[in-house]
């Protein structure tokens, strides 16, 4: 039986995958690359130097940037991704998932962060969701990034639960990886042709009920 759930932070509890697009455009536009949609759906869920890692090799100009030169393109991504989610508020709680979250609390399951992101802490608390969470992992401390599945594991374990009691929850194809990879139940919430991956599909937020998910896992 399922006793915890794992989840992602960008794009499934806030809405901040926008924000990351802005500054990451900035960044291509400065090192000539060209920016799209599939690009930008590339970059979810991948951490900040690989992140930049792909816009450069995208734009072939890899081999321009050392070591200190790419410090200085993320520290300047970072730089105005933090202008960007210092205004976030609980209403920026992607559609349904304060509900969904109270659900949970309410039935008794444990529940962890998997974000890729050095600012989950600080955005978790701007959202007012810090209640929810027994543990938010520090992706510093890890050896992979997504879709590698050390994230998912990690997240299983800060809720002192085995994989194959959790689930997670991710809008990134490299997220699903790491969930199955992991062993746990994947949830993709999104595009079901870029998540084709999960073991079950959301299209928004806003569709993730506990009563969907026990009726299709039932
Ligand atoms: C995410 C985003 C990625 C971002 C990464 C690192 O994670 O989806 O686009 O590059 O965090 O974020 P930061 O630069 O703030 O450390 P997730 O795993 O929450 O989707
Ligand atoms: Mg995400």
């Amino acid at each position: 039986d399922i006793e915890g759930f794992a989840f992602d932070m960008d794009g499934v509890l806030a809405d901040t995958a926008r924000f990351h697009a802005i500054a990451w455009h900035q960044i291509a536009d400065e090192v000539g690359t060209v920016w799209d949609d599939e690009l930008a759906e590339a970059l979810k869920g991948i951490d900040r130097m690989g992140s930049l890692k792909l816009i450069l090799e995208h734009g072939n100009v890899a081999e321009k940037y050392d070591a200190a030169a790419r410090d200085a393109l993320a520290t300047k991504k970072n730089d105005n991704y933090r202008n960007l989610i210092a205004t976030l508020t609980p209403a920026d709680a992607l559609p349904g998932m304060l509900d969904f979250l109270e659900s949970l609390q309410t039935a008794g399951y444990k529940m962890s962060i998997a974000s890729a992101s050095k600012n989950a802490p600080f955005i978790v608390e701007r959202l007012g969701m810090q209640k929810y969470f027994d543990a938010i992992v520090d992706p510093a401390s890890l050896s992979a990034g997504k879709p590698d599945p050390a994230i998912f594991i990690a997240a299983a374990a800060a809720i002192e639960l085995a994989p194959e009691k959790v689930i997670g929850l991710e809008d990134s194809a490299a997220g699903i990886k790491s969930i199955n990879a992991a062993g746990e139940l994947s949830i993709g919430i999104g595009d079901s042709k870029v998540l084709h991956e999960a073991d079950l599909n959301f299209a928004t937020t806003a569709d993730v009920t506990l009563a969907r998910i026990k009726a299709t896992l039932d």
